[in-house]
């Protein structure tokens, strides 16, 4: 790969990235057409159901296309989703080469768009700036790979690790710009999730409220035992709401239906709902990263079923005294080694308070995965 092959691939993951809180449940992706040293096309995906990447590329590029090298950050598709096949549009175009960053890991691709450029004589690499592309669509890889969606944990806490007073109240801990930094990470995500007792506690809106976008992820709501009343904020505002239960009694979901929430009756666990099962529903719903604001016993209750994928904690310069509540609820440890150890993935200043995003290590196998592709593919998200 030479220098002008990252630059271009990195074009066209700057491009990708427009897509973030757009492309819902489709990936990210972003395509760059050059030839003889130029750009002549660009393109990204911006919505399910409108153009794929390489599509838009192509367009602009018109007959400079002949010839040309392509850069892209997923494999091209070779199916009949939405729209048809790129693999189809670049032979036509009589593209030269090209290099995806990533493998698609689409069962319904996972492979075969590469191959099928490949046996018609084009030059084909795969793999550049693959970590990058790859950070790009945590949530389509891991529904795609092993039939369960990215999961985030946001969460706010004091510099003493309280997230709110022993009464309840935590508005607010944590500035302005941090809950406009949390809007951003709701604006990407597909769902929103949060259980009864925050719903029923703090009344949330759980919507997205950013002037550059108009998409409102579902807002879930892990309800066991069916608590939610219908007059709920989160109910009232636009947007789809699911309310995830173990309740099938369809008179006691009347009043909820009524305003508009749709439901889906699923398995107990131990305490609370299946939180496995829960995550299959929203997976087969195509929820891709699902953003969880919830109190310590959700919170710690998906640590525990080893579901949280990242934390991102926003850490605010008060205390709050050890009287105050705590993040998440986790049985009591009597050794060091039984603690639950997390990686740093990065830390940064959002206004007056600190970010970490974080990473909890697996502490058992990960779950088969859902395919029988290659370990790479089966790697997840990152
Ligand atoms: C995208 N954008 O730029 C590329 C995608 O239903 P469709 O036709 O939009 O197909 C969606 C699938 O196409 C998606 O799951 C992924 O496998 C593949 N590539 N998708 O949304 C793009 N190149
Ligand atoms: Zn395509």
């Amino acid at each position: 790969m030479s220098s002008d092959d990252y630059r271009y691939m990195a074009r066209a993951l700057t491009l990708a990235r427009r897509g973030l809180y757009g492309t819902d449940p489709n990936p990210r992706v972003g395509c760059v057409l050059v030839r003889d040293g130029a750009i002549v096309g660009e393109g990204w995906h911006e919505r399910a159901g409108e153009p794929h990447a390489e599509a838009i590329a192509l367009e602009e590029a018109g007959k400079k296309a002949r010839g040309a090298m392509t850069y892209v950050t997923l494999e091209p598709c070779c199916h009949y989703g939405r729209t048809p096949p790129c693999t189809d549009a670049l032979l036509k175009a009589g593209i030269a080469r090209l290099v995806a960053a990533m493998p698609d890991p689409n069962p319904q691709v996972a492979g075969k768009g590469l191959a099928i450029l490949r046996d018609a004589g084009i030059r084909v690499d795969c793999g550049l700036l693959e970590t990058e592309a790859r950070a790009l669509n945590p949530g389509f890889i891991q529904r795609m790979t092993e039939g369960r969606p990215f999961i985030r944990i946001k969460l706010a806490m004091s510099l003493d690790g309280r997230t709110a007073l022993a009464s309840g109240e935590s508005r607010w801990l944590t500035s302005e710009a941090a809950r406009t930094d949390v809007q951003r990470l709701r604006a990407r995500s597909s769902a929103i999730l949060t259980g009864s007792g925050t719903l029923l506690a703090d009344n949330p809106s759980l919507n997205v409220r950013l002037p550059a976008t108009t998409r409102q992820p579902v807002r879930v709501i892990l309800d066991t035992a069916l608590q939610t009343p219908a007059t709920a904020k989160t109910l009232r505002l636009p947007g789809p709401v699911l309310i995830c239960t173990a309740v099938a009694d369809a008179d006691a979901q009347s009043a909820v239906r009524a305003v508009g929430a749709d439901i889906a009756v699923l398995p107990r666990a131990e305490r609370g709902l299946d939180l496995h099962a829960v995550m299959g529903e929203l997976a087969r719903r195509e929820c891709n990263e699902v953003h969880v604001e919830a109190g310590p016993t959700l919170a710690g209750a998906l640590l525990q079923a080893d579901l949280a994928d990242e934390i991102v904690i926003y850490i605010a310069p008060l205390l709050l005294g050890d009287r105050a509540r705590s993040l998440f609820q986790l049985p009591e440890l009597t050794r060091m080694q039984e603690c639950w150890a997390l990686d740093i993935l990065e830390t940064r200043a959002v206004g007056r308070d600190w970010r970490l995003t974080l990473r909890p290590r697996r502490r058992r196998a990960p779950p088969p995965s859902i395919s029988d592709r290659s370990p790479v593919m089966a790697d997840g998200a990152r």
